[in-house]
C-alpha cells in the first residue's frame, strides 16, 4: 500500500505497511483499484456525455466511492468490493472513448490476486514525489471532500450536475498525463467547484432544516437510556429523532454532529438532549462510557475496541468489518428501530466528566450577520482588535495540543471564528464574551467554513475593504480530505496569508509547495509565541 492522503501519514510521507488510521494493506488495496476503475470509468462517461449517452448512474457510483476511500470512512473489503463490482458493470455498459484507451478503462480482474496485483501497481506509481504526482494527488484528495459534501447535500436533494461532472474531469485528468500548469489550473478550478459545493450544501441543510440558531448544548447526561450519533449526516439525525421520538430514549450527538443541536428542525425534538463527549479521536473513550448503541454516519470511525463494537451501527458511506450497516431503503429511508430497540436494552450514558460545561454552536451567517451591527461596531472601538479562523479538524497526536495553548494564550481582545471538530481542542475552554459576542464563533461542521467566508465577505463590504484587508488571520488545522477541498476553496476565493497545521501535507512535493507559498503565501504552523506575534499584530 502507498497512502499519504492525512495529516497524521506515517513520517509525514506515506503509510506502506498498515495504515496509522488503522487501514489494513490489503484494504487500502481494494480502494485503490475502486478509484482506478472510476477514472476509466470518467473517461468513458465524458466522452458518452459529449454525445449524449452518458450513464446516468455513473455520477452517484462516483461519488460514493470518493466518499467512501476518505480518511476513517469504510474499513470494510467487502462492501468496496461490492462497489468494484458495480463500477466495473457500470464502465462496461458505456461505449469505448476511442481506439487507445488507458488500462483503466479496460483492466477487469479475474480473482483477488488480480485486485491485489493491480493494487501493488498502483502503489508503486502513486509512491513518487514529483510535482505533477503531487498536483494529481491534491485533486483526487479535494475531490473526495468535493464528493463528500456533495453527498450530504444530495441526500436532501439538492444536487448540481456541473459538479458531478467536474469530479469525473478530475479523476480522468490524473491518468491523462497532462503537463504541471494543466494540473494546477485544475486543482484551482476544485477550489471553485468547492466554493460551490459548499454553498449547495448551506442551502441544503438550512432550507431543509432552517438557519442555526446559537445556541447552549448540555454536555451532561439524563438518566434514559440513550443512542450516540456521530459524523456529519443530519438526514441520518433527522430520522432517527422522528423513528424514536415516543420511545423512552435520548439522543445524543457526538463529534461532527454538535452543530445539529442549532438547526430549529432538528433541536425541536426534546429527547435531543444534548452532546456527549468530543472529538473522533475521543472514540475509545466516549464510546465505551455512553453505554448505549452508537450511529456512525460518517468519517471518522476508529477502530473499534471490541468492548463496543456489537453498539455500533455505521450507515451511509461508513463502514467496518464486523460491524452492523443500516441501509437506505428503495425510497431513499432508513430504519433505525434496531438501534431504539438496542437503546432500550442499555443503562444510561455515564458522566462524561465535563463538569457541567454547556458548549455554544450554531453560529451560522445568519445568526452572526443578524448581530452584525455589535460585531462592527465592537470592531471599530477597538474592542475586538482580530478574529482568528481555527477551522478544520483535530488529530490524535499530542503536537496538536498547539491550538489548545494558542487560544488560550490569544490576547482577550481577540475571537476565534471556528468550523470543524478542530474546535474540540478549545471549546471546552471558558474564554469569554466581548460585549456579550462569544469569544468562539462556531459556525458549525467543518462544510459550514462557508459561513465564514459569508461572513468575512460581509465584513469586507461593511468596512469596504477587499478580504484580505479585514483583521482576520488564518490558523487552520487539517487531518483529512475535506480539510483539503475547503483549502482549495479559500484559495480559489483568493484569501492568502493561510498557516496551516499541524504539520504540512506529505503530498505537497517542493515545486507544489513553493507555487502555494509565492502565490498565497501559506506557512506552516511555528511556536504559539511566534504565531501569536504574527497573526495579531499590536
Ligand atoms: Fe495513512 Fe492517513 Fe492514509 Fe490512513 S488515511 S493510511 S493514516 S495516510
Ligand atoms: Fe473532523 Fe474527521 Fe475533519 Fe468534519 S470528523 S472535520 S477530522
Amino acid at each position: 500500500m502507498f497512502c499519504y492522503q492525512c495529516e497524521e501519514t506515517a513520517r509525514g510521507t506515506g503509510c506502506t505497511v498498515k495504515g496509522v488510521c488503522g487501514k489494513e494493506d490489503h484494504t487500502a488495496g481494494v480502494q485503490d483499484v475502486l478509484l482506478y476503475i472510476c477514472k476509466g470509468i470518467s473517461i468513458r462517461n465524458l466522452a458518452a456525455m459529449e454525445k449524449g449517452a452518458g450513464n446516468k448512474d455513473a455520477g452517484a457510483l462516483i461519488t460514493d466511492a470518493l466518499f467512501a476511500t476518505l480518511t476513517n470512512t469504510n474499513f470494510d473489503d467487502k462492501r468496496l468490493r461490492e462497489m468494484i463490482n458495480q463500477a466495473i458493470a457500470i464502465r462496461d455498459s458505456l461505449p469505448k472513448s476511442g481506439d487507445n484507451e488507458p488500462d483503466a478503462c479496460t483492466w477487469t480482474p479475474k480473482s483477488d490476486a488480480d485486485i491485489e496485483a493491480k493494487a501493488k501497481e498502483i502503489a508503486d506509481l502513486a509512491n513518487v514525489n514529483d510535482d505533477v504526482h503531487s498536483l494529481r494527488a491534491m485533486l483526487v484528495f479535494g475531490l473526495k471532500g468535493l464528493a463528500a459534501y456533495y453527498h450530504h447535500a444530495e441526500t436532501l436533494g439538492y444536487t448540481d450536475e456541473e459538479i458531478v461532472i467536474f469530479m469525473q474531469k478530475g479523476l480522468a485528468s490524473t491518468i491523462q498525463d497532462l503537463p504541471a500548469d494543466k494540473m494546477t489550473a485544475l486543482v484551482l478550478e476544485c477550489g471553485s467547484v468547492g466554493v460551490k459545493v459548499l454553498a449547495l450544501l448551506d442551502s441544503a441543510n438550512t432550507k431543509t432544516y432552517g438557519s442555526p440558531e446559537i445556541t447552549s448544548v448540555k454536555t451532561t447526561v439524563g438518566t434514559n437510556p440513550g443512542i450516540l450519533i456521530t459524523g456529519h449526516d443530519l438526514r441520518d439525525l433527522d430520522q432517527l429523532l422522528e423513528q424514536s421520538k415516543d420511545s423512552g430514549v435520548d439522543i445524543y450527538t457526538h463529534g461532527e454532529m454538535l452543530p445539529a443541536n442549532a438547526y430549529p428542525e432538528l433541536k425541536k425534538y426534546s429527547h435531543l438532549v444534548g452532546n456527549y463527549g468530543s472529538s473522533w479521536w475521543h472514540q475509545k473513550e466516549d464510546f465505551e462510557k455512553f453505554n448505549g448503541p452508537i450511529v456512525v454516519t460518517t468519517n471518522c470511525i476508529v477502530p473499534p475496541k471490541d468492548s463496543y463494537k456489537d453498539k455500533i451501527y455505521t450507515t451511509g458511506p461508513a463502514g467496518y468489518p464486523g460491524v452492523k450497516h443500516i441501509a437506505k431503503s428503495a425510497n431513499g429511508t432508513k430504519d433505525f428501530s434496531k438501534v431504539i430497540e438496542h437503546a432500550k436494552t442499555c443503562p444510561p450514558p455515564l458522566d462524561p466528566g465535563t463538569n457541567g460545561r454547556d458548549l455554544i454552536t450554531g453560529c451560522a451567517h445568519d445568526a452572526v450577520l443578524a448581530i452584525a451591527g455589535t460585531v462592527i461596531e465592537a470592531v471599530k472601538k477597538g474592542d475586538i482588535r482580530r478574529f482568528i479562523v481555527m477551522a478544520g479538524c483535530d488529530g490524535r497526536r499530542g503536537e496538536r495540543k498547539y491550538y489548545t495553548e494558542f487560544a488560550k494564550a490569544l490576547p482577550k481582545d481577540t475571537v476565534i471564528l471556528t468550523a470543524g471538530c478542530a474546535k474540540y481542542r478549545y471549546n471546552y475552554l471558558d474564554l469569554g464574551t466581548i460585549g456579550g459576542i462569544p469569544r468562539v464563533i462556531d459556525a458549525g461542521q467543518c462544510n459550514d467554513c462557508y459561513s465564514l467566508v459569508v461572513i468575512a465577505q460581509a465584513l469586507a463590504e461593511a468596512f469596504g475593504v477587499g478580504i484580505n484587508e479585514l483583521p482576520v488571520s488564518y490558523n487552520i488545522a487539517w487531518y483529512e480530505q475535506k480539510a483539503v477541498l475547503v483549502l482549495l476553496a479559500l484559495l480559489s476565493l483568493g484569501v492568502k496569508n493561510i498557516t496551516l497545521g499541524p504539520k504540512l501535507p506529505g503530498f505537497v512535493s517542493p515545486g507544489v509547495l513553493k507555487v502555494l507559498v509565492d502565490t498565497f503565501n501559506i506557512g506552516n504552523i511555528s511556536t504559539v509565541e511566534e504565531d501569536i506575534e504574527r497573526m495579531v499584530p499590536a
